[in-house]
């Protein structure tokens, strides 16, 4: 009898959890899933706290072991598949670097205009900040990918990690086709085996 499979806890306008099914998809792997109902407040229960201290998803729940963080559910799901952990000590850590970058200078800024467009209808204005940002973040992965077919090396978490929010860059007010080399990135990942648009991954309910 093969193992109950991880249960990812989510939700479906989140890219963060998209970047968890992705990787399941991509590697093949089944999943369970439980809805969060963010916008209900379900983050911030008690019961939900007890799981995960910072209030946010994706949670992963993995047999006896609780994940959250989707840099830190990404990097534990590529050992235990062996998958998209990249080749090598110094390719993990390049893996790491682009994790660390996204959360902080990609999905901080990117993610969180599409947020603030889509859910929080912003005065005009408040979402300078995170747009000067942003246009920073998504200038130097153009400028990366200008000469890598992927972040590092094959594809990698890094790649699953940093598309998420990028696949949506309209809903983030922001213009595509500004950055050419960003979408043939985009096409490149769209063409792995087990590929899904977040809509096909993510259950609603
Ligand atoms: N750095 C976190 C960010 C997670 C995050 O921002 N989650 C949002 C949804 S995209 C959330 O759960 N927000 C709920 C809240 O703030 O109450 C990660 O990479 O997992």
């Amino acid at each position: 009898m093969s193992a109950a499979p991880p249960v990812l806890h989510g939700h479906f306008e989140s890219g963060n959890v998209y970047k968890v099914a992705l990787m399941f998809a991509l590697s093949g792997e089944r999943f369970a899933y439980r809805h969060v109902d963010l916008f209900a407040g379900a983050t911030r229960a008690p019961d939900f706290l007890r799981l995960n201290r910072y209030g946010e998803v994706p949670l992963l729940e993995d047999g006896a072991l609780t994940v959250s963080q989707s840099g830190a559910i990404l990097a534990h799901l590529a050992a235990k598949f062996g998958r998209f952990g990249g080749r090598g000590e110094s390719e993990r850590l390049r893996v790491l670097e682009w994790l660390l970058w996204d959360n902080h200078r990609l999905t901080a800024n990117v993610g969180t205009m599409r947020f603030f467009r889509r859910f929080a209808k912003p005065e005009p204005g408040n979402l300078d900040v995170f747009k000067t940002r942003g246009l920073v973040a998504l200038t130097r992965l153009e400028t990366h990918l200008g000469e890598n077919r992927f972040l590092v090396g094959e594809p990698t978490i890094a790649d699953i990690s940093c598309c998420a929010y990028v696949f949506w860059l309209d809903q983030a007010g922001l213009d595509p086709a500004a950055y050419p080399n960003i979408q043939a990135w985009l096409g490149r990942i769209a063409a792995l085996p087990g590929f899904k648009p977040a809509a096909e991954l993510v259950p609603t309910a």
